[in-house]
């Protein structure tokens, strides 16, 4: 009898657990919505590896190791190429190995000690393996450094009083909206069932990331951006005087005055008080009137106002010779993502034609947040994105299969996001530009003269570039020979429904010119060797899981994230411009004779992403960041340093 029982008892335990395993199945299929690639492609577009298109090569060389080899009628790219990895190849060199080497670089190239706990973060990074380069700290004190200028008693007041906030106390991390303890029994179950249907709120991700650091986080508010949309925007001359004030109080004071006790947030505790910032809202089409007055002085764009209308003729760089390219190619990548010195990026990215939220201000108050444009004043972390197990952003633990097995095409799939596109402002959007200058059929009526086809983009003067599948008339013959690229939803202003009252994903004024597109998963776009990423509302939430990827990533941003310094252009990515101009130039590089290099490009991004922007390449990144935040904001940093070094 009892023997039955128990049998009977596992038997429905095997059940159960069967049925889980089933279940947890369909719905990490349905999460992923499969639907093959290929459904998908231009039918024009029947590619096989290693076969020649329309176009040739732009320096007619089919020298596909010659990188180094001094050729002097080197394409472009194959000497920005050469260029960066020798940058590259120098700093890697500066690598610090002991807490000795690290704190003098630290003191060399910050002039200043290095806080306290800077040992134990060090040794931290040495056990999880981190390359330390002081280089790839950089960010960390661009960020920091006007602070310097601010009234240390005032950020601490300013920060604990805003509505989402970080706290660290005695070793503890808490949030606000903190639900980990408030879960029910049946939120638990779910969240054990089906893991990847988790998806927790930016700030429990980034309260996870600082828990890995404790007990070595000082106690500290974190005031939080959990929004797209950037928030704070300093006028530029005020900057100026508190880096002005951060250079006078930069020096390394005689470690006999050295302190290593932070002081901590007692004083805000006992008062408890909320901090009103001035939030400007409700002015989405002027984003760009605010991020200028942050813009320097004698920056191009500092008095050029936002346009008013959207509905003239797009305002592009005709001749794309700026300073931060090289014969029309990104030289300079975090130059070319800068607003400020390009007027004509308001008119050519959603950011500033209208956002889908807003609450910025002028007024300065220490924030953190994932992302920011070249002028905003927060202090960026690594984004929730990359912290998250959602495969929608990462693949999951899958990074695409060897480059040979790759189709020799781009793939990209994304929603019309980039602010609230309308009727009259949609062809100023970056991503409805980059669909229809990747849509084959588009380009080809482009080049029978129908202008009215391609609302969003003007193909660049033939000599400009001089490709041979524009000088016979066939560029858009050969974009459909490797371009895999649409919307999965139009998200119109108003959202457009159905006879049933449904939501729709098709758009009445964007659906004649772009259809919508099936799902491609991230992991089936690691089938294809290209992979670009352009912004959405704000940065691309995909970037991580690119590099990461066995694929090459090609990449166009006006948004400054925390991994930026340590990611090299054209050795970990290939960068194209903002106006995308250069696009069908850098793809006709890589398809035309040199496969090899973006076959490197792609292995360099794989394994430099397992070494420097792994998931404890983050937690560090951000244990250092808080360290400096946590002296920047104590009545005694001026003497808040780690001096053990020097001690005898
Ligand atoms: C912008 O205008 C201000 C005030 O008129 C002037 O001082 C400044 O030089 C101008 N900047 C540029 C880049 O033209
Ligand atoms: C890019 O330009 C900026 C601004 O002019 C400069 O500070 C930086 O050193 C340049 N970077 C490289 C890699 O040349
Ligand atoms: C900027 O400087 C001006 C002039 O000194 C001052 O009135 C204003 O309050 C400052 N703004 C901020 C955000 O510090
Ligand atoms: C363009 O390329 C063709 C073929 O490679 C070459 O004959 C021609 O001189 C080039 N034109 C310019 C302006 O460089
Ligand atoms: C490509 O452009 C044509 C019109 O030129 C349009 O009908 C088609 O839907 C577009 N394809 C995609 C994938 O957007
Ligand atoms: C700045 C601008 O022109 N914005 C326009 C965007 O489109 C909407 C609706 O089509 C207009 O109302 C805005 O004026």
């Amino acid at each position: 009898m009892y023997r039955a029982w128990q049998r009977y008892a596992a038997l429905a335990a095997l059940i159960v657990l069967i049925t889980i395993a089933l279940l947890r199945e369909r719905i990490s299929q349905t999460y992923d919505q499969s639907s093959p690639a290929w459904l998908h492609r231009d039918p024009q577009a029947p590619l096989k590896p290693g076969q020649k298109t329309a176009s040739g090569s732009g320096s007619g060389s089919s020298d596909t190791t010659g990188l180094d080899s001094a050729n002097t009628d080197a394409h472009p790219i194959d000497t920005l190429i050469r260029e960066a990895r020798f940058s590259f190849k120098q700093l890697l060199g500066k690598q610090s190995v002991s807490i000795e080497q690290a704190a003098a670089r630290y003191r060399e190239r910050r002039g200043r000690h290095p806080p306290p706990g800077f040992d134990a973060w060090f040794a931290a990074a040495q056990k999880n393996k981190a390359i330390v380069v002081e280089e790839f700290f950089d960010r960390i004190h661009h960020d920091i450094n006007p602070l310097w200028g601010l009234d240390p008693a005032v950020m601490r007041k300013q920060t604990h009083g805003q509505k989402e906030v970080i706290r660290v106390r005695k070793g503890r991390v808490t949030f606000d909206g903190d639900r980990r303890d408030k879960l029910s029994f049946r939120q638990r179950f779910h969240e054990w069932m089906f893991p990847d249907d988790r998806r927790p709120p930016k700030i429990q991700l980034w309260a996870e990331l600082v828990e890995e650091a404790l007990p070595h986080i000082p106690d500290l508010d974190m005031a939080m951006n959990t929004m797209d949309e950037t928030r704070v925007l300093v006028p530029w001359e005020n900057i100026t005087a508190l880096m002005a004030t951060e250079a006078k109080t930069r020096t390394l004071i005689d470690p006999s005055r050295a302190i290593s006790t932070y002081s901590g947030f007692a004083d805000v505790d006992a008062k408890n008080e909320p901090y009103e910032i001035n939030w400007i809202r409700g002015e989405a089409g002027k984003y760009w009137d605010h991020m200028r007055v942050a813009c320097p002085t004698d920056s191009p764009s500092r008095n050029v106002t936002s346009l008013e209308k959207f509905d003239l003729p797009l305002d592009y760089p005709s001749a794309p010779e700026p300073a931060f390219t090289y014969h029309g190619y990104v030289r300079n990548f975090s130059m070319s993502q800068d607003a400020c010195t390009q007027p004509h990026i308001r008119d050519i990215h959603g950011t500033f034609v209208e956002s889908v939220s807003m609450a910025t201000t002028h007024e300065f108050l220490p924030m953190f947040a994932e992302t920011k444009l070249m002028p905003n004043n927060e202090m960026l972390i690594p984004a929730a994105a990359y912290l998250s197990s959602d495969t929608m952003y990462s693949g999951g633990h899958k990074h695409g299969g060897p480059w040979a097995t790759k189709k020799d095409a781009l793939v990209w799939r994304g929603v019309a996001s980039g602010g609230r596109n309308k009727i009259d402002n949609w062809t100023h959007f970056q991503r409805h530009r980059f669909v229809q200058m990747m849509n084959g059929t588009t380009v080809s009526a482009v080049e029978r003269g129908e202008a009215a086809r391609a609302p969003t983009f003007a193909l660049a003067p033939v000599e400009v570039y001089n490709l041979t599948a524009q000088r016979n008339g066939q560029l858009g013959s050969w974009v459909s020979t490797f371009a895999d690229v649409g919307m999965t939803h139009l998200l119109c202003t108003p959202e457009l429904k159905g006879p049933d009252g449904k939501k729709i994903k098709t758009c009445d004024y964007t659906s004649p010119f772009m259809a919508l597109a099936g799902n491609v998963p991230m992991e089936e776009q690691y089938s294809y060797k290209y992979l670009p990423d352009v912004d959405g509302n704000s940065f691309s939430g995909r970037y991580r899981g690119f590099l990461r990827s066995t694929s090459m990533t090609l990449k166009s941003t006006i948004y400054a994230e925390w991994h930026d310094s340590r990611l090299f252009p054209w050795v970990h990515f290939a960068p194209f411009d903002n106006s995308f101009m250069d696009i069908y130039a850098v793809m006709d590089y890589f398809l035309n004779g040199h496969d090899a290099e973006a076959a490197r490009i792609a292995e360099e991004s794989r394994l430099w992403a397992e070494s420097v922007i792994r998931r404890e390449d983050m937690m560090l990144y951000t244990w250092r960041l808080l360290l400096e935040y946590a002296r920047v904001v104590d009545d005694r940093r001026e003497a808040l340093a780690f001096v053990d070094d020097l001690r005898d």
